[in-house]
């Protein structure tokens, strides 16, 4: 799909709610750019960057890193971005973060999957990553093609290391406190779009159905 004008759109939902499998439908899909401050994060810890070193006992905690580092961070790639379409994945997190984005850009809709936590609970505990990509596989769900080896380019596969049911409890935790209150704030800018449900397979039909109303919308206002 082609689309005619800038897409900006926000993915949010607790910690394991499918925020990067989901994302990974839209992309192909609608051909989005996909930017997500999880990956970002892991690919320097990977690269063992200034950035990821200092923050990687954070993560590990299931801590959020502070507001200015992740705005100063995500805007930049954005920026980069210049007039392309984009899903943004896992920022903004805190109210602050929403205000900073609100401050560059523009959002067009935000997608909030609202999966129960003893759902997520139970899938984290069998999520493998393949940290490059951010691809992400489920030994239930769609386990790789080779167990332990990613599809596309055939190198191993990692458990994250805050994935532990105790840092899990943890992030569930931050994103109750955190992040939960940005729900609001997109809620009262007329921006935020709920879908509910335990499995993204069921999920991602009225998702996709969503995005297909929304964009030719956008598209018809510039014609
Ligand atoms: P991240 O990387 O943004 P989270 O915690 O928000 O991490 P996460 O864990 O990446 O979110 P997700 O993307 O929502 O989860 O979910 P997913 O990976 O697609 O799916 C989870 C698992 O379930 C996968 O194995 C998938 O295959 C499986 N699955 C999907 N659907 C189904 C289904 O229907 N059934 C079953 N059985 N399985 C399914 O952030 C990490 C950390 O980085 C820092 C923080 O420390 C954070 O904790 N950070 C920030 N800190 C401050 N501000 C920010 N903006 C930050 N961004 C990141
Ligand atoms: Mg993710």
């Amino acid at each position: 799909m082609v689309l005619q004008r800038v897409f900006r759109a926000v993915i949010m939902g607790p910690p394991g709610s499918g925020k990067g499998t989901v994302s990974g439908r839209i992309i192909k899909t609608f051909g989005l750019k996909h930017i997500s401050s999880g990956d970002i994060l892991r690919n320097n810890i990977r690269a063992k960057t200034e950035l990821g070193l200092l923050m990687k006992a954070c993560i590990d905690q299931g801590q959020l890193l502070p507001d200015d580092v992740m705005a100063r961070l995500i805007l930049h790639d954005l920026r980069a971005l210049g007039n392309d379409s984009w899903l943004l994945d896992g920022f903004p997190r805190t109210i602050l973060q929403a205000e900073a984005l609100d401050d560059t850009s523009s959002v067009d809709t935000v997608i909030n999957l609202n999966v129960p936590f003893e759902t997520i609970k139970k899938r984290l505990s069998s999520r493998w990553t393949h940290t490059p990509s951010g691809r992400v596989y489920n030994t239930d769900f769609n386990p790789p093609k080779v167990l332990g080896v990613d599809d596309v380019t055939g190198e191993p596969l990692e458990q994250r290391d805050d994935d532990t049911p105790h840092t899990v409890s943890r992030r569930l935790k931050a994103y109750e406190n955190q992040t939960e209150p940005v729900l609001e704030y997109y809620r009262s800018k007329g921006v935020l779009e709920t879908f509910s449900g335990t499995e993204t397979n069921k999920i991602w039909p009225h998702v996709e159905a969503y995005l297909h109303r929304k964009l030719p919308t956008l598209s018809q206002k510039v014609a």
